[in-house]
């Protein structure tokens, strides 16, 4: 009975602690720090798993410890769930990158002149037709990935003559970004920095109302007394690292260098690049950033060697 007992322990305790499972997202800077924490936890003798999983999906899986890390939770889409998991306590806060982000609606910038007055919001609301395409009679299309804050509320809240056109991923968003451009059509689409876009294809984010945490509670507050969700995201949003109470309690030493571990916004736009324009996979990039910035990571994670093998 005894030896069973302390079968099921060890069993239990090595299940317990290997591998740890990190967040793989659909947009490609995620991605890549995905496959660097994975390259950097190999190299230090760590059995490590990748799972593909949504940004919806995710918070289910971290907060119960089926996933260990996700690396790149932005605030303008996730600050909502971030905060409502910290807050109970079964997500763990793992610090802020130095990177400064946007998550918006955002058209290339030849688009300007096809409606006069962007970027101000309040331009769109004449030119509606402009974004119009066959089959969205004769509404304006705005194109969204899975990731966004309630649009169709944003819409509705700020009087536009818009419909969604919702996507699975960055890469499908793309896709039709650079269809739109080879035709010199008028085109919005949800888009992000830092990313690599901005750098390929000139142009710029519609400015909605200054984003407030009021904006989305209080209906009175803004431009639109009855409904919230009248502005936009914020303009100088975090990126942060969130991991499972597991992850911590199992890997105090790797928590530790995640936690220091800094990129900067050019940094991450020339990752983003390497893929979405370069065509690289995001296994190759992460191997060679790993392999040309050694004793950067090796000063935040050396002493963590694991000594499992
Ligand atoms: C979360 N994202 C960067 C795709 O907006």
């Amino acid at each position: 009975m005894k030896k069973v007992w302390l079968f099921l322990l060890l069993f239990n305790s090595y299940a317990l602690a290997s591998p740890i499972r990190i967040v793989v997202n659909d947009w490609t800077s995620q991605q890549i720090l995905a496959n660097i924490a994975e390259q950097i936890f190999i190299r230090l003798g760590y059995e490590v798993e990748l799972i593909k999983v949504t940004v919806d999906m995710q918070w289910f899986l971290l907060k119960t410890d089926r996933v260990d890390l996700q690396l790149e939770v932005w605030q303008g889409t996730m600050e909502d769930r971030f905060t409502q998991l910290h807050q109970a306590g079964v997500i763990v806060d793992l610090g802020n990158y130095s990177i400064v982000t946007r998550e918006d609606w955002w058209y290339p910038l030849y688009v300007r002149d096809m409606c006069p007055g962007l970027p101000d919001w309040r331009a769109l609301r004449a030119c509606d037709t402009v974004f119009a395409r066959a089959g969205s009679k004769g509404k304006g299309v705005y194109v969204a990935g899975p990731w966004e804050k309630p649009d169709r509320a944003r819409i509705k809240a700020l009087g536009l003559n818009f419909i969604v056109k919702q996507l699975d991923n960055g890469e499908a968003i793309w896709q039709e970004l650079k269809v739109a451009i080879n035709d010199k059509r008028a085109i919005l689409v949800f888009n992000w920095t830092p990313n690599w876009v901005g750098a390929v294809y000139p142009g710029e984010f519609v400015e909605f109302p200054t984003y407030s945490k009021a904006c989305e509670q209080d209906n009175l507050w803004g431009v639109n007394s009855k409904l919230p969700y009248d502005c936009g995201n914020p303009k100088a949003g975090w990126l942060k690292k969130v991991s499972s109470n597991r992850f911590v309690k199992l890997f105090p030493c790797l928590a530790k260098g995640v936690e220091q571990f800094d990129l900067s916004n050019a940094e991450v736009e020339e990752l983003s690049a390497q893929i979405d324009v370069y065509g690289r996979t995001a296994r190759r990039v992460a191997q060679n950033w790993v392999k040309a910035n050694k004793s950067r990571w090796e000063s935040l994670f050396i002493q963590c060697k694991s000594t499992r093998r």
